[in-house]
C-alpha cells in the first residue's frame, strides 16, 4: 500500500517518481560497505537530521526546476546526487572557511544546524529568484554562501576558488606566526570543493600542485580538498579510475577516499580528513564518489549523451534512497515517517518559495553596482619611528624604501612572489626585506602566478594585506582570472560582506636598453583597465611610486581595495634626466604621509599652448622632449596621470582645458589602452576633437635588439610631434 500517497501543495515532478517508489515497495539499494552506527560513532538522531538536510537540498532542486519553468527562477544546477557533502559539513565547524562546489546545498543547510538562527531554505530561496533580500549577494547570483557559516559565495568558473582555498589555508599558520588574530579561529581548517571534471582545469592542478609543494616542505596547510566525483563533467565522462590515479602518491598531500551515496562512510571519512587536515595541518584530498542526477541543469537533456541504462543506473544509486535504507536500518524510522518528513519538508520549500518569488528584485544599475566597491573599515597602520633623510634615489631604491616602512608600520602586511626574498626580487626592488622582516612576511612562491595571486586572495580573506608580485606584465596574463573573476568580484557577488584587499605590483612596460623581447617588455593593458573595482597605478618617478604605493596599501587596509601597480621596468634605476650623470630622475623620499589618492594628477610646467598628458616612460620622455625643444618647451605642460582606471577626467579636462592644443602619449598598444578613453573624455567635456592628437604604440608586439623600440612612441617623435603643434598654436 502507498505510503507516500500524498497530499502535498504541489504536483510531484518526474524526478521524484523513484524515490516515491521504493517508499511504496520499501526497497531501498545496498551499500558497499555495511557500516552500523556506533562503529562510526554517529547518533540515530544525527542519521535524521543528515537525511532532513539531504531532503531540503533535493526539495530545492525540484523547486528550482518548478520556479524556472515559471519564469520565476533563474537558475536549475542542482545538488541531487551529491548530497552526502551533508555528512562532511557535519565534520567541520561553521567557522571552518568553506569555499563550495555548486552542488553542495547540503552542505549549507547541514552547516546550519551548527548555528543557531539560519534559515538556510529561505535564504537558498531568495537566492534561486534573485532578490535583493538574498542575504549573500543581494541578488546578483544564485551562489551558495554565508557570513555567519564562513561560506563565502564562488563564482561558477569551476576550480578558480582552489588557489584561493591554500591561500586562505595557509594564511592560519601565518597568522600563528605573527601572534593571532584573522577572521577565523587558529584551529580552523579550511575546505574546499569541486567536481571530477574540474580536477583537471589547470588552475586545480595548479592549487593541488602549490599545496603539495607547501605541505611537501613541512608548511602547515590545514586544507581538505573534496573531489565530489560523480563521473562526469556536463557530457565528458571521466575515465574509470582517474581521480584516484592522480592523487593516491601525489606527495605531500594524503589521499582518502568515501562513498558519497552512503553517509555514514563520508562522515567516517570526513572525520578522519579533518583530523588529519586540524591536528596535522597537513593538506588532504578526500574522494567523495556520487552520482549526478537529473542532468547537468534544467535546461540540459542528458539522454543526448547518456544512454537511458546508465540514467536509470545512477537513479537507482540515489544517495536518498540510500540515506532512507540507512535509516529503515539504524534510524527506526517506518516507512510513514520517511514519507512525512519528505511531504513536509516539500511543502515548507514550497510555501517559502512563494513568498520568496514576491521579495524585491535589483531595481537600479546603482543597486546592482553598490558592492563593487567594498565598504570601508578601520585602518590598522601603526605609528612609526621617523626615518633618516636619505639622498635623492631612484624608483627601485625608493620602493624599496616605502616597502620597508610599510611593513613596519603594517604588522598585518605579508610580500610574496616569485624570487622577492633571498633574491631581492629581479630588479633588487625587495632587496634585504626578507632577512629583516622574516621568510614568513616575505615569502618566496613557486613559480606559478595563479598561485601567487591566489594565495593573495587567501591571504586577504583572512584579514592579513597582502602585496603580491607579479615578475612580469606579460606573466599575468596567464593568471589573469584570479585578478579578473575572483579578486575583483568578491565583493560584489557578497554584497560587500566578503573582501580580499590586496596589492600588487607588476613589473612592466617596454624601453628597456640591451634586454628584452616581448615578455620582458609588455606594454598591454587592456586587461586591467575593464575590470570594475580594479585600481590600477603607473608611477613615473621615484617620488610618485612611493606616493602610489602608500596609497595603495592604505587603500587594501581601509577601503578592501584590490589595487594594481604596475612598475615601469625602464625606470626603475634611471638616474638621469637629459645626460649622463646629471641625477635628474633621482628624487627624494617624499616621507611616511605622501600619498597619492586615484585621479590625482601629477603637473609640470606652464605652458598655454601644448598640453602633454601621459603616464610611466612616456612622463620621462616628454620631460626630455621639452628640453630639446629649447624655449619653445616653455610653452607646453606635462600632466601626468599616475593612475590608469578611475581616472578623474573632469580632473584632466580642467588641467588642459586653456592650452590650445593637446597631445596624449600613451606607451601602451594604440586599441584598447588608455588614450582611447582620454580622448573620449576630453571630446565629451567639449574639447574640439582638432586640438586632441594621440602618439601611441602600435599594435605590435615587442621584438628583442635594437629593434625594441621601434614600435614605441619616441622622444624624437614628441618632439616632432610638439614642435608641429606649438607652431600651429
Ligand atoms: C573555467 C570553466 N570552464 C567551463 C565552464 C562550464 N562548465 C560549468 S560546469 C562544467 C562541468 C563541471 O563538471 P564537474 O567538475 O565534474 O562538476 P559536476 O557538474 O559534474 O558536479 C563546465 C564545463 C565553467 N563553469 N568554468
Ligand atoms: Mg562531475
Amino acid at each position: 500500500m502507498a505510503a507516500t500517497s500524498s497530499s502535498s501543495v504541489h504536483e510531484s515532478l518526474p524526478q521524484e517518481q523513484r524515490f516515491l517508489d521504493a517508499l511504496d515497495q520499501d526497497r531501498w539499494p545496498a551499500t558497499e560497505h555495511a557500516w552500523a552506527l556506533d562503529e562510526v560513532d554517529l547518533s540515530p538522531e544525527a542519521l535524521v537530521e543528515l537525511f532532513e538536510s539531504q531532503l531540503m537540498s533535493r526539495h530545492l532542486d525540484l523547486q528550482a526546476r518548478r520556479l524556472q519553468a515559471r519564469g520565476e527562477g533563474f537558475y536549475t544546477i542542482g545538488s541531487a546526487g551529491h548530497e552526502g557533502n551533508a555528512a562532511i559539513a557535519r565534520a567541520l565547524r561553521p567557522s571552518d572557511p568553506a569555499f563550495l562546489h555548486y552542488r553542495d546545498a547540503a552542505f549549507l543547510i547541514e552547516r546550519s544546524r551548527q548555528l543557531p538562527g539560519r534559515t538556510p531554505l529561505w535564504d537558498l530561496l531568495l537566492s534561486f529568484a534573485a532578490s535583493r533580500d538574498d542575504p549573500v549577494s543581494g541578488g546578483r547570483h544564485k551562489v551558495l554562501g554565508s557570513t555567519p557559516l564562513t561560506v563565502p559565495p564562488q563564482t561558477s568558473t569551476i576550480a578558480s576558488h582552489l588557489p584561493k582555498a591554500v591561500g586562505a589555508a595557509h594564511s592560519l599558520g601565518l597568522w600563528r606566526r605573527l601572534g593571532g588574530g584573522g577572521a577565523w579561529p587558529a584551529d580552523s581548517l579550511v575546505v574546499c570543493s569541486f567536481g571530477d571534471a574540474s580536477f583537471n582545469h589547470s588552475t586545480a592542478q595548479g592549487a593541488l600542485n602549490a599545496a603539495g609543494w607547501a605541505a611537501y616542505q613541512g608548511a602547515p596547510l590545514p586544507l581538505m580538498m573534496v573531489c565530489e566525483d560523480n563521473g562526469i563533467g556536463i557530457s565528458t565522462p571521466t575515465p574509470a579510475g582517474w581521480i584516484e590515479a592522480s592523487m593516491r602518491a601525489r606527495p605531500g598531500i594524503h589521499y582518502l577516499a568515501c562513498d558519497g551515496l552512503d553517509l555514514l562512510d563520508t562522515w567516517r571519512a570526513a572525520r578522519e580528513a579533518a583530523r588529519i587536515a586540524r591536528h596535522r595541518k597537513q593538506p588532504v584530498f578526500l574522494h567523495m564518489r556520487c552520482v549526478r542526477l537529473f542532468g547537468h541543469a534544467g535546461s540540459d537533456a542528458q539522454q543526448a549523451y547518456l544512454t537511458a541504462s546508465r540514467i536509470a543506473a545512477d537513479e537507482e544509486r540515489d544517495p536518498l534512497l540510500v540515506s532512507a535504507g540507512l535509516l529503515r536500518r539504524h534510524g527506526g524510522l517506518s516507512r510513514g515517517e520517511i514519507a512525512s518528513r519528505y511531504r513536509r519538508i516539500g511543502d515548507e520549500v514550497a510555501r517559502l518559495a512563494e513568498e520568496a518569488i514576491r521579495r524585491p528584485k535589483l531595481g537600479t544599475a546603482a543597486e546592482v553596482m553598490a558592492s563593487i566597491v567594498p565598504p570601508l573599515r578601520p585602518g590598522r597602520r601603526l605609528a612609526v619611528r621617523a626615518e633618516a633623510e636619505s639622498a635623492p634615489s631612484t624608483m627601485a631604491r625608493l620602493i624599496n624604501r616605502a616597502l620597508q616602512r610599510l611593513m613596519a608600520g603594517y604588522p598585518h602586511l605579508v610580500m610574496a612572489g616569485e624570487d622577492i626574498g633571498r633574491k631581492g626580487g629581479v630588479y633588487g626592488v625587495t632587496q634585504r626585506l626578507q632577512e629583516r622582516f622574516g621568510p614568513h612576511r616575505v615569502i618566496d612562491t613557486l613559480l606559478d602566478e595563479q598561485s601567487i595571486l591566489g594565495l593573495g586572495i587567501g591571504l586577504a580573506h583572512s584579514g592579513l594585506v597582502p602585496v603580491v608580485e607579479i615578475q612580469f606584465l606579460a606573466y599575468l596574463h596567464n593568471a589573469e582570472d584570479q585578478l579578473r573573476g575572483e579578486a575583483a568580484t568578491l565583493s560584489f557577488f557578497s554584497d560587500g560582506q566578503y573582501t580580499n584587499p590586496m596589492v600588487v605590483r607588476i613589473a612592466g612596460l617596454g624601453y628597456q636598453k640591451g634586454f628584452g623581447g616581448h615578455f620582458h617588455n609588455d606594454n598591454a593593458i587592456a586587461v586591467l583597465r575593464d575590470i570594475p573595482g580594479l585600481l590600477v597605478a603607473c608611477p613615473s618617478n621615484a617620488a610618485d611610486a612611493v606616493g602610489l604605493l602608500q596609497e595603495a596599501v592604505r587603500l587594501a587596509d581601509e577601503a578592501q581595495r584590490v589595487v594594481v601597480i604596475i612598475e615601469p621596468i625602464a625606470l626603475y634605476h634611471a638616474r638621469d634626466l637629459l645626460e649622463e650623470g646629471d641625477g635628474g630622475w633621482c628624487f627624494a623620499d617624499p616621507g611616511p604621509e605622501y600619498r597619492l589618492a586615484p585621479g590625482e594628477l601629477g603637473h609640470w610646467g606652464a605652458g598655454v599652448d601644448l598640453a602633454i598628458v601621459t603616464y610611466g616612460n612616456g612622463v620621462h620622455l616628454a620631460r626630455q622632449a621639452a628640453a630639446e625643444l629649447g624655449p619653445a618647451g616653455q610653452r607646453l605642460r606635462i600632466i601626468d596621470l599616475r593612475w590608469l582606471t578611475g581616472i578623474d577626467h573632469d580632473a584632466v579636462h580642467d588641467a588642459v582645458a586653456d592650452c590650445e592644443q593637446v597631445l596624449i602619449i600613451d606607451e601602451c598598444r594604440r586599441s584598447g589602452s588608455v588614450s582611447e578613453e582620454l580622448v573620449t573624455g576630453l571630446v565629451e567635456r567639449g574639447v574640439a576633437s582638432e586640438r586632441v592628437q594621440r602618439l601611441t604604440a602600435e599594435d605590435s608586439f615587442i621584438p628583442l635588439g635594437p629593434a625594441a623600440t621601434l614600435t614605441l612612441p619616441s622622444r624624437a617623435q614628441i618632439v616632432e610631434r610638439a614642435r608641429g603643434l606649438l607652431a600651429d598654436a
